[in-house]
């Protein structure tokens, strides 16, 4: 007998091992995520967050954590900044400053602005006798970073309590799921919980995409049937986020319908559909700023019918065409508030006019 208690006490400590360690890791999905206390920021080691709570908080994020914005411009940099270099290089004559315009045009600025800019710059150059190129290059810094809007909150919205609720809207292709899926892992990674809503019904496979993005961040995805009322899903969705106590609801749209309602009424449904539950804290135009001016056009149209009230500028890492930039906020009136610089995760800043324009022309 004494022979089998300690095989039996062996076997019986194996059991409890396992046992323990099955527990322990079932356990662990469903323990509480640790939140931060609000305005606490969680970051990531290689990224500063894109949102932020206030425009403190964005000014405080560490510059050095990643390639600098400059590099991350890519051809926009290069274009602006190199051919102004070239203009400017070959010394200070009347056809300097037709070729800062033609470089200001070229950039997508726009003909109007472009010229105001120049005439500008000329004016306060022979003011102040500059003839020298760095002198030129700081005061055109001045001088478009003085068109943005100073007095614009450029910090995403929160609501006072859950759920924010962040609607985007755009042109198909412009970027819209890609910048959603970016901003989730951006929050995740700030302890915030979120919910999407795929209200891009329209698309095949449209809500596989948002999911994958989902679970790349433990998102919670909320989503129809294809072809189902994006208003339902948006519903749906409130309803979820606001039962649940999720930080911030995201809601994907469709850029274009195959059915005959007009996207920009399907789109005021859905705002209104959130509106009667509770609050949109931004509705996000997204605009690819590879379109350039054309792109102007089509963001009129959504920025008359939903009620923007930020901008996110995608696919500044692809154009030559940064100016556009200034063109969307004097054209528009409405801020910029982030923009897109890669197809990665971690690809998408804050924006501030300063360090976009000293990027720019750098
Ligand atoms: N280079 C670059 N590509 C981007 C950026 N943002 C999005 N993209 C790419 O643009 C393409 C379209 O992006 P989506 O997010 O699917 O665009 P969407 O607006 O949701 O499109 P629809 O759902 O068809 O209306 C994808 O190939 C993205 O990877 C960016 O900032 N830079
Ligand atoms: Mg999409």
């Amino acid at each position: 007998m004494s022979d089998l208690i300690i095989p039996l006490i062996a076997v019986l400590f194996v059991v409890a091992l396992v046992a323990g360690l099955v527990i322990g890791t079932r356990r662990r999905p469903s323990a509480p995520a640790q939140r931060p206390a609000r305005g606490a920021r969680v970051t990531r080691p290689q990224s500063p967050p894109v949102v932020t709570e206030s425009p403190r908080e964005q000014a405080a994020a560490p510059a050095e954590a990643r390639p600098s914005l400059r590099d991350r411009l890519g051809k926009s940099r290069r274009f602006f900044g190199d051919r102004l270099a070239e203009t400017l290089g070959g010394g200070l004559d009347e056809d300097t400053w037709d070729d800062i315009e033609a470089v200001l045009i070229q950039a997508d600025i726009g003909v109007a602005t472009a010229r105001r800019i120049t005439e500008d710059l000329r004016a306060r150059a022979r003011e102040r006798r500059l003839g020298d190129a760095a002198e030129i290059r700081a005061l055109l810094a001045d001088e478009l970073v003085s068109l943005f809007d100073a007095t614009h909150d450029r910090a995403l919205a929160f609501g006072p309590e859950p759920p924010t609720v962040w609607l985007v809207v755009g042109v198909n292709g412009t970027g819209k799921t890609t910048t959603i899926g970016k901003l989730t892992s951006d929050l995740a990674h700030r302890g915030r919980t979120v919910a999407l809503a795929a209200g891009d019904t329209f698309r095949a496979a449209a809500d596989e995409q948002l999911g994958i993005w989902a679970e790349r961040s433990g998102a919670t995805l909320i989503k129809h049937q294809p072809g189902a009322d994006p208003g339902a899903v948006a519903f749906d969705a409130y309803a979820h986020a606001k039962a649940r106590g999720i930080d911030v609801l995201l809601v994907d749209t469709a850029g274009r319908l195959h059915t005959k309602t007009p996207l920009m009424d399907e789109l005021g449904k859905v705002r209104r559909v959130i509106e009667r539950q509770g609050q949109v804290h931004e509705a996000l135009l997204v605009i690819d700023a590879t379109a350039g001016q054309n792109g102007l056009v089509q963001a009129r149209e959504f920025a008359d019918s939903v009620g923007v009230t930020g901008v996110a500028l995608t696919k500044l890492d692809g154009t030559a065409k940064g100016g556009i930039a200034l063109a969307i906020e004097t054209t528009l009136g409405i801020p910029i508030k982030i923009i897109g610089v890669g197809e990665g995760i971690d690809d998408l800043e804050p924006f501030d006019p300063k360090t976009f324009v000293d990027a720019l022309l750098s």
